[in-house]
């Protein structure tokens, strides 16, 4: 097992472990390090899908989501929209609130009144990106049992005259490309653990999408006595299994980290076989796994490791 204090992150998001890293050996808290880590990907629009101008939904706003969790205090931002720094903001409603999750533009207007500014999240890229998908795709996207709006045979989409809504057989499934999100684990010296995400989510998605990144035992879990976890891919499929709570009580039950990812994604591939994603997570001892669903788009998963024992924040596969 490697020592503590350790901390892990989802993606090669390399600058991002070394801020939380960083943090940690200036004697920054387990929270500092997750808010300042996270915090520097939102700066560095990590793969285009963390931070501003990234994932526009299909009315090109702009949203962010996170979660910050520490033993016993969950604290969310969901669909924050004008708001660059969301990790900062969830950070509020944990130091300012008795509230658990804020969202929508009320909690762009709570980020507000603790100081963020309200800005036009908008960029060159992704208005560019908003455009392509706007003016090519005839793709129902996110929408199920619609028929387009107008005259047109794709989108808008509309609910058809006579709902014969079909049940579900295998869960929609969502392509791996449009999307990717820091989900960071830090444990301290004293086994004190907390983590975060930080996401535009899907691209494209249906206003008024809420993922998986904030919900608690979704996005991430933190529990001082087992250890924590992040879950990174497709949202709507994930969220349904609450991935990052059930691979912490693996922990809690003695599951090596690394077979504790694995159970959990192999209960989600049951009922959803292709679908994207992968999860991390550490324990209190500060041992350490990961696992994603390997299909051919996605054979690998990279995540950063950072412990007394490496020189340096290390990407692992
Ligand atoms: C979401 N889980 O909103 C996020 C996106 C993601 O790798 O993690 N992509 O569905």
């Amino acid at each position: 097992a490697a020592a503590l204090p350790v901390a892990i992150n989802t993606w090669a998001f390399r600058k991002a472990a070394e801020t939380a890293w960083r943090v940690l050996q200036l004697g920054g808290s387990e929270l500092d390090a997750v808010e300042r880590g996270c915090g520097q990907c939102e700066i560095d629009q990590c793969d285009g899908s963390v931070g501003y101008g990234g994932s526009p939904d299909e009315k090109n706003y702009m949203e962010k989501r996170m979660i910050l969790v520490i033993f016993r205090h969950f604290n969310e931002i969901a669909d924050l929209r004008h708001i660059k720094n969301a990790i900062g903001v969830a950070r509020k409603v944990m130091e300012y609130t008795k509230h658990t999750l804020l969202v929508g533009e009320s909690a762009s207007l709570f980020a507000v009144r603790m100081g963020f500014p309200y800005e036009d999240l908008t960029t060159q890229k992704s208005l560019s990106v908003y455009s392509k998908w706007l003016n090519q795709s005839c793709q129902p996207n996110y929408w199920k049992n619609v028929v387009p709006d107008s005259s047109k045979s794709c989108g808008p989409y509309k609910r058809p005259e006579k709902v014969t809504c079909k049940e579900e057989q295998t869960i929609s499934q969502r392509s791996v490309h449009n999307h990717d999100t820091i989900g960071m684990i830090v444990i301290g010296e004293s086994g004190t653990v907390a983590s975060g995400t930080s996401t535009n989510g899907a691209a494209h998605k249906i206003p008024g999408r809420v993922g998986d990144s904030p919900i608690a035992g979704a996005g991430s879990y933190a529990d001082s006595t087992a250890g924590g976890a992040a879950a990174t891919g497709d949202g709507d499929i994930m969220m349904r299994f609450l991935p990052s709570f059930q691979a912490v009580e693996y922990m809690r039950m003695g599951t090596d980290p690394t077979v504790a990812c694995q159970k959990v994604i192999s209960r989600i591939q049951k009922y959803a076989p292709k679908f994207f994603g992968a999860v991390i997570c550490a324990n209190t001892t500060g041992s350490y796994g990961a696992a994603c669903n390997k299909i051919p788009e996605f054979t690998q998963f990279h995540f950063m490791v950072s412990s007394p024992s490496l020189n340096q924040p290390t990407e692992q596969v």
